[in-house]
């Protein structure tokens, strides 16, 4: 439809009118007919992967009959619309979320049963789609899903990797990555989009050529390599809406007509060879997250992702516009952190050298529709590209990044009287040791017309820190997004007897789009027969947990103790370190109890979960030191089941919406100040889990939601912490985190010597993260955990509130935000007449 030209608003109506029917022998027909026709199986004989992938293409054509729609009501109305780039979408599953997204999840339910299949098992052939690292992944898939269900005008762009993110597998307690090839069987959920493809250039060098009578300058870049991007497009259902959005993912194809006399030298083979380069680009996701690489393959990736996006944002806008002057009523660019930044030279290059557009024109353009969100305050994960590989890679944009950095300093110079040391500390192009760089944040915030961070304390801490130059002159441009995430996946979907109390209490499903209804819950969360229908969803929940840790260790937990779950990336700000130690400490005192004593110990099973990067040394000797503790503990007769310790390997999606539920404590507990919003402690609160963590991020809002009692906080504040590390070495030790220290040390887990960078980085006036200064009040909060779970009745309702209080941290309110403050965009809610559809 994307294309049709002549839609007028009965041709629409027609085509909104002709959804597939969802009764139960429709679908069976269709499922049926996919196993037959699609999958070419017998339809008297399927396995459950087969009734997967054919109930999968049953849905696909209802979600493809949305999409059609939806883009077609688009093009008619033609309104601003929304592109969110981002070098990562962290989907997870899709079946369950399309079938509960569309409402048919009990017809499908009955269909495939009466075909002789469980849901359930049916679901488990699925696998992943982990095109991300973690939160920041996670977070732009959240936000398609709201903002289908919101009805804006949206679509996601990124890359359709071949190779997501790696599967851990711990072998002896060591991390090993193993390639997650997750197309082996085909992926359902994408449509080809053969005809949609757009060439993508690199290297070669930029000729001046003089032109008309003005002597205008027009460069023309003469490429060294071409590939061709060619597009997949993924419906994204919203919850209840026919509004169906897309994320357009590019995959690299080798480019037919260039360099055609490659093949005409006589090598025929080594040209073909020399082609399938090409397809490398989009190869494998990246593994790391928060190091930056500076890989040139790296920044081929990100040109290539924004150089095919810009061209069909272009392409989609010229085909209803004759000139560029509405461009920025029409388009709204977000930058998902700095990665897909090369997408702002693009843009002035396709306006200038393609468009013949003056610089002012373009500039102005540019700098109207771009905006960009910085999710991190880590130094060493802020991109600088060495000048040398962009000049080398991309030869014109580095031209106009000159270009774009000299008017800014001139700016700079003249309007603000700035210069000197200042001056060259806001310079976009820095001269380092290494070489000069190119600074990818400044680059974006010079040309985007907002920045924001992602809670309210990262905002505030990115004006002041390393943003503060750009806020001085700029205030205007800041503003903060505390994000946000879909409560359909995260409780809907993946809690379904806690969905269903709170919908019966509530006496309405009006949550699954207004989370702020859940604040309904707490007046009842000190009523005793409600009390007990929570427990019983959450011991329900723990079930499957309990499950999950069975099949991995064979172990039968104690349902009676507490599920306390810490599941992240490993890194050192995020102190899984500590949290160990605090278990260490906790199997010591075990140890000296007598068998009276040891009646009063509340039991904990301790879950931990996360995935290092495969170059992150310490973080390897953390999920190392995880194992060894555990296995040492695990097997001690001594201690039973008044403390397990389990490592989860290979935490992803799907096994965080097993997790979350089940947990009944989880840890936030990252550095004060260096965490900048966090978004699983969101998923544990909505699901009734308790938080013990710090100040830090959107803790920090969670705690006025909920209220700071019904959590369990500590540590130093984050402006203690820049005086704190001056400090380091002068500080006294605490003497049960030296203790602590020590039984690893002395071999009581085994590999001491392995264990010993890892010690080294806390100890000695090192201990960047302040694991020796915080220690004493994480200890205080995690008694206060034991004596509150005590009191099932103080327990639950402090759980109770927790989900009440949750309502904020709906992706549906930030994205509402993000659409109000930022893109200026509005719902579109396709409006055929009444009594024509369904
Ligand atoms: C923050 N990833 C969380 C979350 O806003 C926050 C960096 C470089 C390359 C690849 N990936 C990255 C991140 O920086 C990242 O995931 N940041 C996280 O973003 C969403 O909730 O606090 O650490």
């Amino acid at each position: 439809v994307e294309g049709g030209d002549h839609l007028n608003r009965e041709l629409l109506y027609s085509l909104l009118d002709s959804y597939l029917k969802n009764d139960v022998v429709s679908i069976q027909e269709s499922i049926v007919h996919h196993v037959e026709f699609t999958l070419a199986r017998s339809r008297y004989k399927f396995d459950n992967r087969e009734a997967y992938f054919a109930a999968a293409h049953s849905l696909r054509d209802r979600l493809i009959e949305r999409w059609n729609d939806t883009q077609a009501w688009l093009k008619y109305k033609d309104p601003k619309r929304v592109y969110y780039l981002s070098m990562e979408f962290l989907m997870g599953r899709t079946f369950l979320n399309a079938l509960h997204n569309l409402g048919v999840i009990a017809p499908y339910q009955e269909a495939l049963s009466g075909l002789g299949y469980e849901m359930e098992n049916v679901q488990q052939a699925e696998r992943d789609a982990a095109l991300g690292n973690g939160g920041l992944g996670r977070l732009a898939s959240c936000f398609l899903d709201s903002m289908a269900t919101l009805n804006l005008p949206a679509w996601g762009y990124g890359i359709r990797y071949e190779y997501g993110m790696f599967r851990q597998v711990v072998s002896e307690g060591f991390q090993k990555e193993q390639p997650d090839y997750w197309l082996t069987f085909g992926y359902p959920w994408e449509i080809e989009r053969p005809h949609v493809t757009y060439p993508v250039k690199f290297y070669g060098h930029v000729s001046v050529h003089e032109e008309g009578s003005d002597g205008r300058q027009n460069f023309v870049w003469n490429a060294g390599e071409e590939v061709t991007a060619v597009a997949y497009d993924n419906p994204i259902p919203g919850f209840k809406t026919p509004t169906c959005a897309n994320l357009r993912l590019w995959a690299a194809k080798p480019c037919q007509e260039f360099d055609l006399e490659a093949f005409n030298t006589g090598d025929y083979v080594s040209s073909i060879i020399d082609k399938q380069k090409a397809e490398t680009i989009t190869s494998v996701l990246y593994p790391d997250d928060k190091t930056f690489e500076g890989k040139e393959l790296r920044l081929k990736q990100q040109h290539f992702m924004v150089s095919a996006t810009l061209q069909d944002i272009v392409r989609r806008y010229k085909e209803q516009h004759k000139d560029f002057d509405a461009f920025p009523e029409k388009v709204a660019m977000q930058l998902n952190d700095t990665h897909p930044t090369l997408g702002i030279p693009e843009l002035m290059r396709i306006l200038m050298d393609e468009n013949r557009l003056g610089w002012t024109q373009s500039w102005d353009i540019t700098t109207k529709v771009f905006s960009f969100t910085n999710h991190t305050v880590l130094p060493e994960a802020l991109e600088q590209w060495p000048v040398s590989l962009v000049e080398k890679l991309l030869p014109r944009h580095m031209q106009i990044i000159y270009d774009i950095n000299w008017r800014f300093l001139q700016e700079l110079q003249q309007n603000h009287g700035i210069s000197g040391d200042k001056l060259g500390n806001m310079s976009i192009i820095v001269d380092t040791e290494y070489g000069k760089m190119v600074r990818m944040a400044y680059l974006a915030l010079v040309a985007s017309h907002t920045v924001n961070g992602v809670a309210a304390m990262h905002s505030k801490l990115i004006k002041e820190t390393i943003f503060k130059d750009f806020n001085a002159i700029w205030p205007e441009k800041f503003q903060n997004k505390t994000n946000g995430v879909t409560q359909r996946r995260w409780l809907a979907q993946c809690n379904p007897p806690l969905a269903k109390l709170i919908t019966d209490t509530l006496g309405t499903e009006a949550w699954v789009t207004h989370l702020d209804l859940l604040q309904g819950l707490r007046e009842h969360a000190e009523d005793e027969e409600f009390q007990q229908k929570w427990a019983g969803v959450k011991k329900e929940a723990k079930v499957k947990l309990a499950n999950m840790i069975k099949d991995l260790s064979g172990d039968e937990v104690n349902m009676e103790a507490i599920f306390d779950v810490q599941v992240k990336r490993i890194h050192e700000y995020k102190r899984q370190f500590m949290n160990i130690l605090s278990v260490v400490l906790r199997y010591d005192r075990i140890k000296s109890m007598s068998p009276e004593e040891r009646k009063d110990v509340v039991p904990r099973v301790v879950i931990i979960g996360g995935k290092a990067a495969p170059g992150y040394d310490l973080a390897k000797r953390i999920i190392k030191l995880i194992s060894a503790v555990s296995e040492t503990v695990n097997k001690d007769s001594e201690v039973g089941d008044l403390l397990k310790v389990y490592f989860v390997p290979d935490y992803n999606v799907s096994l965080a919406e097993v997790i979350i539920p089940g947990s009944d404590l989880n840890q936030q507990i990252s550095t004060a100040g260096t965490e900048a919003s966090g978004t699983s402690n969101m998923k544990f609160a909505m699901n009734g889990s308790l938080i013990i963590g710090t100040m830090d991020g959107a803790n920090v809002e969670i705690a006025e939601e909920i209220g700071e009692e019904n959590m369990f906080i500590f540590g130093v504040d984050a402006k203690e912490v820049p005086e704190l590390r001056e400090q380091r070495e002068y500080l006294q030790v605490d003497p049960q985190f030296q203790h602590a220290v020590n039984m690893i040390k002395n071999g009581h887990f085994g590999w001491n010597d392995y264990f010993n960078p890892l010690i080294d980085s806390v100890t000695g006036g090192r201990d960047w993260y302040l694991l020796a200064n915080d220690f004493n009040s994480y200890l205080q909060a995690q008694e206060r955990v034991d004596s509150e779970w005590r009191d099932k009745k103080v327990w639950l309702k402090k759980s109770i509130l927790s989900t009440a209080g949750s309502g904020k941290f709906s992706s549906d309110r930030t994205i509402h935000e993000y659409a109000e403050d930022i893109w200026k965009v509005e719902p579109q809610p396709p409006s055929p007449p009444e009594g024509r559809r369904e």
